[in-house]
């Protein structure tokens, strides 16, 4: 095997992994088209894609049904001590995976090609980018980084002789066997998946599925999980964020990061466009943030992916336009439905539902039918670019500078529309006890109330007791830099169950106010939780909104709060005496509040 590289810490790692693995052949990847052409040629020739006939360049895969979403309970953070872990991950020790993992690696990749992709997250030139190495087996994972990520010889180029990349070994677990037939989706059984992350030696492993964050391992695994252990180690901030810029009628320029928990709407709110006249909305990113300070000490983020990788059901016209017209060629569908007119369709799609379908398991579908014709973890991988209100920065290489902070999450009572921190530290309280009612984007129950803080609790690479000193710390770097906090929630039902903000683009109103607080041009009532809007600093104009569901939206239940505070102690308690003392007061300080 030879490859077309002079870093030999890279040379070494694919010669160890090739010798592991035993694949059939090694190709490095180069991110070129032809490369991309090539493989999906190979997919469909295969059987393993459908290319659309209604969409340029447009291909659906369809997943093993036990492959269909991350898996939060094969997921590890493997750390010499487990207290480094923390509680809220799973943990194995090192040596002690690394042997189980070894054995599964071993002649995983017979019958198959290894593929070596080179990848930068982040624009290749920004000084906050990093570098990663994804080896894998998946001819569907090469073409799915080629969009999430930018992948080729360039990044070989900048990794030069002794530059440093974060080593991913994949395999999606399916060795073939001489003359054996494969199979359109082949991945492991759930008991030998593993996902694993080993964040002392910045080193990710992960076995046995090809879906999604288990396998596009720039994404979750090192955006997320290895980066945050990274940005504390090194003291920038690594966080599950959109980012996107705001521009007011008069021209001023406003950049938002907000953190919502999976499948709150993230990628709707980061292409929003805003109904109150004269303010526009651009995306940079609808998932990750990298954040440094700058030299004017000021914090600057960049998206270091460069695709959507959005949940399809529920995406339309009306949910998330942008999205739609993002959508026209170049698309990888995962376990979307087939329609008979070669397209794509999914629950949620504005017009009809199709006659008849191909549903995402392949069967003949009706509306009729029992069961979605789409899962509802479906996605499509949509390049950035091709986004109609994609910023023209989006991939500056010192990122834009970030005024606000949002947190949010999904919550049929209790949280009020809007709120604003007292100050960082307050504001550090509400993203550490941020909490959402649970989805079908993670396995497991739904409707479930989950503290999620920070939206981390599935990315956090170590112990997120130390993550809320890490975000501490940041605030006493920043200073009076520092961009204010709010918490929104979009979500709130009447006694009916009916949501009572109409959302999507009208969460603009709510966007506008964040400015002018930053702006110091309106005022805020002062509640137990944080600041709230006064009765008319919201624009409400030309919105039809009853004024009694606008009194809900906006009310602080003291009660209910009350009611939360032994769930919050309980979480606060897991952490020990690992919880930031800062942190305690600030509990303190609410209980005190809510009397
Ligand atoms: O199920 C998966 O593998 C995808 S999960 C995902 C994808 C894009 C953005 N965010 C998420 C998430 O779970 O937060
Ligand atoms: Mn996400």
């Amino acid at each position: 095997m030879t490859i077309a590289v002079n870093n030999e810490k890279l040379k070494k790692w694919v010669q160890e992994a090739a010798e592991l693995c035993k694949p059939d052949d090694v190709c490095l990847c180069d991110g070129t088209k032809e490369e991309y052409d090539r493989l999906m040629a190979l997919a469909v020739k295969s059987g393993s894609a459908t290319p659309l006939k209604k969409r340029k360049n447009s291909f659906l895969f369809r997943s093993d049904p036990s492959d269909v979403a991350r898996v939060e309970t094969r997921t590890y953070i493997s750390t010499t001590k487990q207290i480094d872990a923390g509680p809220t991950n799973n943990w194995v020790d090192p040596k002690e995976l690394k042997e189980i993992m070894k054995k599964l690696y071993a002649g995983c990749m017979k019958g198959r090609t290894m593929y070596v992709i080179p990848f930068s997250m982040g624009h290749i030139d920004s000084p906050i980018a990093k570098i990663g190495i994804e080896i894998t087996d998946s001819p569907y994972v090469v073409c799915n980084m080629h969009i999430m990520t930018r992948v080729g010889n360039k990044v070989i180029e900048k990794l030069g002789s002794n530059g440093e990349f974060i080593p991913c070994l994949h395999s999606i677990g399916a060795p073939l066997a001489p003359g054996q037939k494969d199979v359109s989706w082949p991945c492991a059984p759930i008991e030998q998946k593993y996902i694993s992350h080993f964040p002392e030696e910045n080193l990710i492993w992960s076995y046995g599925s090809g879906y999604g964050g288990n396998a596009l391992l720039g994404k979750k695994c090192l955006a997320l999980r290895i980066a945050s252990v990274m940005a504390k180690r090194e003291g920038w901030m690594a966080e599950h964020m959109l980012i996107l810029r705001l521009t007011s009628p008069e021209g001023k320029q406003y950049h938002i990061a907000g953190a919502f928990p999976s499948a709150c709407g993230k990628t709707n709110l980061a292409m929003m466009q805003p109904t109150i006249p004269g303010w526009k909305l651009e995306t940079i990113g609808d998932d990750i943030s990298w954040m440094k300070i700058g030299p004017d000490g000021r914090l600057y983020a960049i998206n270091p992916e460069s695709g959507f990788f959005g949940v399809a059901p529920g995406t339309s016209y009306q949910s998330n336009p942008m999205a739609m017209d993002t959508l026209h060629g170049n698309i990888i569908f995962t376990n979307c439905a087939l329609t008979d007119e070669g397209d794509i369709w999914w629950e949620g799609m504005d017009g009809d539902a199709p006659k008849h379908a191909i549903d995402w398991k392949g069967r003949d579908w009706s509306p009729e039918a029992k069961e979605p014709a789409a899962h509802p973890n479906a996605r499509f991988t949509a390049p950035a670019s091709q986004c109609p209100v994609i910023s023209k920065d989006w991939e500056k290489p010192e990122g834009v500078p970030i005024d606000i902070f949002i947190f949010g999450g999904r919550r049929a009572s209790v949280v009020p529309l809007v709120y604003e921190a007292f100050n960082w530290d307050h504001g550090v309280f509400m993203g550490a006890t941020a909490s959402s009612e649970t989805t079908a984007a993670n396995i497991g129950a739904v409707g479930n109330l989950r503290r999620d803080p920070f939206a981390m609790q599935p990315f956090c690479g170590y112990n997120m007791a130390d993550y809320f000193q890490h975000w501490l710390d940041m605030g006493d770097r920043l200073g009076n830099k520092a961009p204010k906090i709010f918490y929104v929630n979009w979500f709130r039902k009447n006694s009916d169950g009916k949501f009572l903000w109409p959302g999507f683009g009208e969460n603009g109103r709510v966007l506008k106010w964040m400015c002018e607080r930053v702006d110091g041009k309106v005022s805020a009532k002062q509640t137990p939780i944080g600041f709230l809007p006064d009765e008319n600093d919201l624009d409400l104009s030309a919105l039809e909104i009853k004024k009694e569901n606008m009194s809900e939206l906006l009310r602080v239940d003291v009660d209910a709060w009350k009611a939360e505070i032994p769930d919050i102690e309980k979480h606060f308690g897991q952490f020990a005496e690992r919880l930031p003392e800062r942190m305690k007061k600030e509990l303190e300080a609410l209980k005190k509040r809510l009397g």
